[in-house]
């Protein structure tokens, strides 16, 4: 039996896709040494509800000097970011001398903005290369791991936290029990812990299923961070919906009792209800559809490939690797991928070893299809490569279904 991360219930396994590398695990092309892979599968937990990985990839490899993910390469994340910070600036830090405190702030593309308010802050960023970067902007970072021990010790240094925000970080650890102890012991007792992930309802319903790779350990819904909340002595007061990285909902948290839960809370948990996103039969039928996108997607890059068009892949995210290792997209079908992140150009995908080339290269000529890898930037993406389209040029997705535009 695999135990539930959360409450320790069973997991009832509903989707495996194999063995799977580490999504940013990019290779220089002369390494020789063996990949690492593990078993991805997912399952949901029939006590609590919380959709989680079966097998967990220990931290150090894959947040460390070299994590090449960069938050600061999307305009639209920079904007969304800033907006949060001054939405923090304007609600919960009006006091004297408030505190802010970001587990995994990556390169500070939110702090940066508490930094020029001048607001007392820290990051806490395991991963050494990024948080130099955030560093570099001014931002005051810990390069540490959250968790109940290096929280215990900022609260001694620097006293309780007015805030502690984390984006796109709580869905990837495992140690949940830990994240709240440490919350626990550096959150002051008015405060909030605000966390925003990747929602189980919109994976669903757009058959998302490359937001389920190494880092991605749990799947949240209100139903079960609500559980999970209060479990560990806290209540889930607010959430919203946001449209950022493909659909998220961004989970407002207090001390039990501190504060009244919003109507949208109540709202977004019936609407959860209605829709099944707690049963068993739902994650079958994702599995399903799981397995028509990957068909459609292969048959189609193997006829255009047998056709003779020329097709390229835009965006070396960490998603596509379960795309690119499940359905088998090789350089035989894909020749490259382009990207604007320097430590990535070079260096070839994880598993299916595409190479990574600059953004320079999908000009030079442009391909016939470009396969959006990056779909949930499509908006800024295909702004900026309008002269692609002009050239005659269609995009390739695959989220919700396969489909040429
Ligand atoms: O949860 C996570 C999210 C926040 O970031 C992490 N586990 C890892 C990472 O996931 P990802 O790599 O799937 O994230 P993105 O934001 O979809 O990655 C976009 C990639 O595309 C980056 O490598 C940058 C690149 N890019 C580009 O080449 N041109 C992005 C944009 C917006 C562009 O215009
Ligand atoms: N907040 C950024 C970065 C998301 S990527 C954004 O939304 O764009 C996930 C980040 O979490 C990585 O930078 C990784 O190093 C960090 N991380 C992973 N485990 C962590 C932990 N226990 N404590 C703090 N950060 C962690
Ligand atoms: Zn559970």
């Amino acid at each position: 039996m695999i135990e539930c991360r959360v409450c320790a219930g069973s997991l009832s396994e509903f989707i495996d896709f194999g063995r799977q590398p580490l999504s940013d695990a990019f290779r220089k092309p002369d390494d020789s040494t063996p990949e690492f892979f593990f078993r991805l599968a997912v399952g949901i937990c029939e006590s609590c509800t919380m959709v989680q990985l079966v097998e967990e990839v220990p931290r150090d490899r894959m947040f460390h000097q070299e994590y090449p993910y960069h938050s600061s390469g999307s305009a639209v994340m920079s904007k969304h970011f800033a907006k949060t910070a001054h939405y923090f600036l304007e609600t919960e830090l009006t006091g004297a001398d408030p505190f802010i405190v970001e587990i995994g702030c990556n390169d500070g593309i939110m702090l940066k903005t508490i930094r020029e308010a001048g607001v007392r802050h820290l990051g806490v960023e395991p991963s050494g290369g990024v948080a130099e970067l955030a560093r570099s902007e001014g931002v005051r970072v810990r390069t540490d791991f959250f968790e109940e021990s290096s929280a215990s010790k900022i609260r001694a240094a620097e006293g309780p936290a007015d805030v502690i925000y984390a984006a796109n970080t709580i869905c990837h650890i495992p140690y949940i029990e830990s994240i709240f102890r440490g919350v626990d012991a550096l959150l002051s007792a008015a405060g909030v812990f605000v966390f925003e992930d990747p929602y189980l309802g919109d994976i669903v319903e757009r058959t998302a299923f490359d937001q389920i790779y190494d880092e991605h350990f749990f799947f949240f819904t209100v139903r079960s961070v609500g559980a999970m909340a209060q479990r560990f002595g806290f209540e889930l007061v607010d959430v919203e919906r946001l449209a950022v990285h493909g659909g998220e909902v961004r989970y407002t948290i207090a001390r039990a009792g501190s504060r009244t839960p919003s109507a949208a809370t109540a709202e977004l948990l019936a609407e959860e209800q209605a829709r099944g996103l707690a049963e068993r039969t739902t994650f079958d039928h994702f599995a399903d559809a799981v397995g028509q996108v990957r068909d459609d997607l292969i048959a189609l890059l193997r006829r255009l490939r047998d056709e003779g068009s020329r097709v390229v892949a835009y965006g070396a995210t960490a998603k596509s690797a379960t795309v690119a290792n499940y359905c088998g997209i090789g350089p035989d079908l894909v020749p490259f991928v382009c990207d604007t992140t320097l430590v990535k150009q070079g260096r070839l995908t994880p598993g299916s070893h595409l190479p990574v080339r600059p953004v320079t290269a999908f000009a030079d000529p442009y391909p016939d299809y470009a396969l959006l890898f990056a779909w949930n930037h499509a908006e800024e993406i295909m702004a900026k490569e309008q002269q692609f389209r002009d050239a005659g040029g269609r995009w390739i997705l695959y989220v919700p279904e396969v489909k040429i535009i």
